[in-house]
Formats: C-alpha cells, sequence, structure tokens
C-alpha cells in the first residue's frame, strides 16, 4: 500500500519498507528541521525521541506533493505532538526557533565536528565534549590517545568530509573489479549503499563482492588488500574475518533480528583516489586549513583520500547482503521491525528466518525476500526512506 490521495488526503502507510521513497521529494525544509532535532537527541543520548523524529521526517518523504497546511498531517502516521509544532513553526514562518536554536548551541556545532571524524561514534563524541574538548585541535593535543582509526580520520578529515562523486565512485568501482578480477575472474562486485539508490554524492563508496560458486569468495579480499597497497592506493584499513555460520547460527535468533551490525569478511578503508577534478575547481583553502598535515592535503597533492567498504558475502546469503547495504539506514531499521512485528520473522544482511515455521527463509533475488515478507518490491531507488 503506498502513498496515494484519498478523500482524506494523501494516504501513508505505516512502516517505511511499505511506502515508496524517491530520493528527491517536495519536503525537505521540513525534513531537514526534523532530522535535526533527531540527529541532536541522538547527540542527547535519547534514542527513542531521536527515531520519533526520523519516523516523522520519514512520512514527510513519502508524500507526492508539498505540506502546504497543518490539517494535512491528521490522516498520516507516526507524527507526535513535537514534530507536529515544528512543522507548524517551519509552515507558519519558514524556519522553526528551536531547531535553529539547536544549530548554533555549542554542543550540536562540537558533537557534528567529532561525529564526522571516522572511527568517532556518538557515544565517543560525548565523552570527549563532556571533558571539555572543543576542537579538532584539542583532540591532536591528545594524539596518543586515539584509535589508530581515529587517527587516520583526524589526518584526513577534510578530503572525508568532501562528498564522494558519482563519478569517483564509478573510478572506485573500476579498481576494484580490476583488484577482484585478477584473482576471480567470475566474481561479481557491485556498488551499494547510498549510490544504488540513485544518489549523486556519499559519505563513502560500499561494495558488496560474491561469487556464484560458494567458498570460492574465502580468502579472496586479503589478496584484493595486498594488491591495492602493492600499488599505493591504501591510505588505511581494518580487515575483519567472517564470523557467521549458516544454518542455524544462534547469532542470528539471540540477536533479534534488531542489531543492524552484520558479521561478513570485510574491509574498512581509506583509499587514495587520483583527482578528477582540477586544482583550480577546487573551493579555496581546501587544501591549506583543516587538520591535513602530512605534506599538505589531498587536493593541493592532486589525490582525494576516499572511505571506501568492502564486503564479501557468500552467494546464498547475497540477496539478504544486497538488501541489508542498500539501505536507507531508516529503510533497513523498518523492514526488520515490518518482519519482527507483522510476520514473526527476523530479518538481517544474512537470512531470513521464520520463527512460526521455526525454519529459514532461502531467497535468490531482493524480489524473493519481499516476497517472503509479503511486501511489494521496492526498487533500490525509492527506498531513501
Ligand atoms: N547499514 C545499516 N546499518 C549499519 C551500517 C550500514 O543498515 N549500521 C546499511 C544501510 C546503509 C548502507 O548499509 O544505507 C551503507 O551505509 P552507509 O553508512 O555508507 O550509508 P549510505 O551509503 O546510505 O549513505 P552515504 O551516502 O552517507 O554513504
Ligand atoms: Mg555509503
Amino acid at each position: 500500500v503506498h502513498a496515494g490521495v484519498t478523500e482524506d488526503g494523501p494516504r501513508v502507510a505505516l512502516y517505511g519498507c511499505q511506502r515508496r521513497t524517491p530520493l528527491a521529494h517536495s519536503n525537505q525544509a521540513l525534513t531537514d528541521a526534523l532530522e535535526t532535532l533527531a540527529e541532536e537527541a541522538g547527540f542527547g543520548g535519547s534514542e527513542g525521541r531521536s527515531l520519533a523524529f526520523t519516523r516523522a521526517a520519514s512520512v514527510l518523504k513519502s508524500l507526492p506533493g508539498p505540506l502546504t497546511s497543518l490539517g494535512e498531517l491528521s490522516p498520516l502516521p507516526c507524527i507526535g505532538e513535537h514534530s507536529r509544532k515544528v512543522i507548524q513553526e517551519v509552515l507558519e514562518d519558514g524556519v522553526s526557533v528551536e531547531v535553529e536554536r539547536v544549530k548554533l548551541s555549542e554542543r550540536y556545532r562540537t558533537m557534528k565536528l567529532f561525529t564526522k571524524i571516522f572511527g568517532v561514534g556518538v557515544k565517543t563524541a560525548i565523552r570527549w565534549y563532556q571533558e571539555g574538548l572543543r576542537t579538532l585541535a584539542d583532540l591532536q593535543e591528545r594524539h596518543t590517545e586515539l584509535t589508530r582509526e581515529q587517527q587516520a580520520g583526524l589526518q584526513h578529515y577534510t578530503d572525508l568530509n568532501t562528498p564522494v562523486e558519482r563519478s569517483e565512485a564509478d573510478t572506485i568501482e573500476r579498481l576494484v573489479q580490476e583488484a577482484v578480477w585478477q584473482f576471480l575472474p567470475d566474481a561479481s562486485v557491485m556498488l551499494t549503499g547510498g549510490f544504488r539508490r540513485g544518489k549523486q554524492q556519499g559519505h563513502d563508496v560500499d561494495f558488496l563482492i560474491t561469487h556464484p560458486q560458494e567458498d570460492k569468495e574465502v580468502g579472496l579480499l586479503s589478496k584484493v588488500i595486498r594488491w591495492l597497497d602493492s600499488q599505493g592506493f591504501i591510505l588505511y584499513q581494518h580487515s575483519q574475518r567472517n564470523t557467521y555460520q549458516l544454518p542455524g547460527d544462534p547469532e542470528l535468533l539471540s540477536s533479534g533480528g534488531g542489531s543492524s551490525m552484520d558479521r561478513f569478511e570485510r574491509c574498512f578503508s581509506i583509499l587514495r583516489l587520483a583527482r578528477l577534478t582540477q586544482d583550480k575547481d577546487l573551493p579555496p583553502g581546501s587544501g591549506a586549513q583543516g587538520i591535513c598535515t602530512q605534506g599538505g592535503c589531498g587536493a593541493a597533492r592532486g589525490w582525494k583520500a576516499v572511505r571506501v567498504d568492502l564486503v564479501v558475502a557468500p552467494f546464498s546469503q547475497f540477496p539478504f547482503a544486497l538488501l541489508g547495504w542498500t539501505g536507507s539506514r531508516h529503510f533497513e531499521r523498518e523492514l526488520r521491525r515490518f518482519a519482527k512485528h507483522k510476520r514473526k520473522m527476523i530479518l538481517n544482511s544474512h537470512a531470513l528466518y521464520d520463527m512460526a515455521q521455526q525454519m529459514f527463509l532461502p531467497a535468490a533475488s531482493e524480489e524473493e525476500i519481499f516476497q517472503h515478507l509479503g511486501l511489494e518490491y521496492v526498487p533500490p531507488t525509492e527506498r531513501n526512506a
């Protein structure tokens, strides 16, 4: 049941995975305001409040046109009182006083600054904030206390917070394919994450790698990394083994399906990508300021640091991995919530388990997973919930 128009106005299904949500929508000012409050609530440790604002924003993203009056909110699900008040303010005044206050607040600004460092989550950022740290220079002074990942994140801060363009993602895709196909010519390399949903920019580039003959993929990733490293592409990498056993891994059941972290063999990396644009096209100062210290910034060096995630999935788990890695994060959360509460099934990036039948439900495609869940298929470009 997708968004349609009834006598009461637009009708919107309850779960984000039951709706079609394109990338471009008509209520950006409203969703930006609500998402700022969602973020701020998350920074304050209020997960429930954060989720409520995220859900409200997601409903507005699925509307077929701009919301023009408060009355149009009444048939919509997931719009709480607080969200309604913010929407009213933005509709009437163009801005919400509360949102503007949040954006200027010291905590919000510092938390944004810190959580944009690769390797820094909300918990770490809160701790630093509470310890009185406020700037990247403050963190540099405590360099030895940072993890290797955070040190790399700080070193490449400017580059990693410059959006990755679609053309750059395509270049990296060809590079990863070249690396993978040397060792396994029949392997497939798929661009996932936001780019698969049609985004033209991203914060990183996500790839899923598999091979039609199961087990052929074992050992591939370390060879790929070694080759990329020998060619000078690796600025940082952290690899992790596959820790998932199928079928019947008790982990799947004990996790309750709520955990979004999967257990595939994977590599979080920072790659060194030759710049596609000339330096003169770059914003002034992008190389000279910021925290990049070793021999200037990427901009001045003719290359750019880019975050790349490589994930290897056994063939039988590939459709689940693809569905799980395509996102959006909120779409994934809603799929799992729908599976659990409406279907008594547990879905994650490895498998789908039916609790009533006490069995795993195999799938050869994303379409089959939607079928198992009794959901209308939603193509990747409509999963921007
Ligand atoms: N994912 C998830 N839960 C996580 C991590 C990832 O559900 N804890 C899924 C959903 C994401 C996808 O993997 O959409 C890729 O994660 P990213 O953080 O790279 O998000 P996107 O690619 O969607 O956005 P961006 O453009 O910021 O990279
Ligand atoms: Mg991504």
